[in-house]
C-alpha cells in the first residue's frame, strides 16, 4: 500500500505499437502524490554516485529513461537495493529515506518525479542527523 513509508517498484502502463513504446504516469492510484517538480541527472561519470541524503517531507517517483542504475535506500533499519533498467519502472520513494544512486550505465537518464518544490531546508545531508529523526 503506497503511502505507508515503504519504498516498491510499480510498473508504468506501457502502449506500444510499430511506432515504438509509449510510457506516462498521473497522479491516481499509481502515484501517490501530487507532482509539483520534475528534474533528471544525466551525463554521469562512470563510478560517480548521486544522492547521500534523505528528504523530510519529498516523496518522489524515480525512473531510468535511459540506461540503468542502481538505487541503495536506508529506512533508518534495513538496506535494500533496486535495480532500476526499463523505462516503464519506476521507484516510489517515500519521505524519510536515506537514498544514494550509483553503477550509472553510459549515456544513462534518471528522471525524477517529485511531490515537492525544491527547499534546501528539507533535506538530511547527515546520516547520522537521518538517523537521530528517524527513530
Ligand atoms: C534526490 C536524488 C536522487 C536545485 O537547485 N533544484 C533541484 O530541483 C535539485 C534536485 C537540485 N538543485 C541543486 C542543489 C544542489 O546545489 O542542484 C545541486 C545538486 O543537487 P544534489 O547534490 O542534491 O543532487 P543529487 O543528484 O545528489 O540529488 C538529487 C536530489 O537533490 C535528491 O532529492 O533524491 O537526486
Amino acid at each position: 500500500m503506497f503511502g505507508a513509508g515503504r519504498a516498491e517498484i510499480i510498473t508504468l502502463p506501457r502502449i506500444s505499437d510499430a511506432r515504438g513504446n509509449l510510457t506516462f504516469v498521473e497522479t491516481g492510484p499509481r502515484l501517490p502524490f501530487d507532482l509539483r517538480r520534475a528534474y533528471w541527472l544525466y551525463d554521469v561519470p562512470g563510478g560517480e554516485s548521486r544522492g547521500g541524503h534523505a528528504h523530510r517531507h519529498m516523496e518522489q517517483l524515480l525512473v531510468a529513461v535511459s540506461g540503468s542504475f542502481t538505487v541503495v535506500l536506508h529506512d533508518g533499519v534495513r538496506e535494500s537495493k533496486h535495480f532500476l533498467n526499463r523505462s516503464y519502472y519506476g521507484l516510489y520513494i517515500p519521505r524519510m529515506m536515506w537514498r544514494r544512486l550509483e553503477d550509472f550505465s553510459s549515456g544513462s537518464v534518471c528522471l525524477a518525479l517529485v511531490s515537492t518544490v525544491y527547499e534546501e531546508a528539507d533535506y538530511f545531508r547527515s546520516f547520522s542527523e537521518f538517523l537521530a529523526a528517524v527513530q
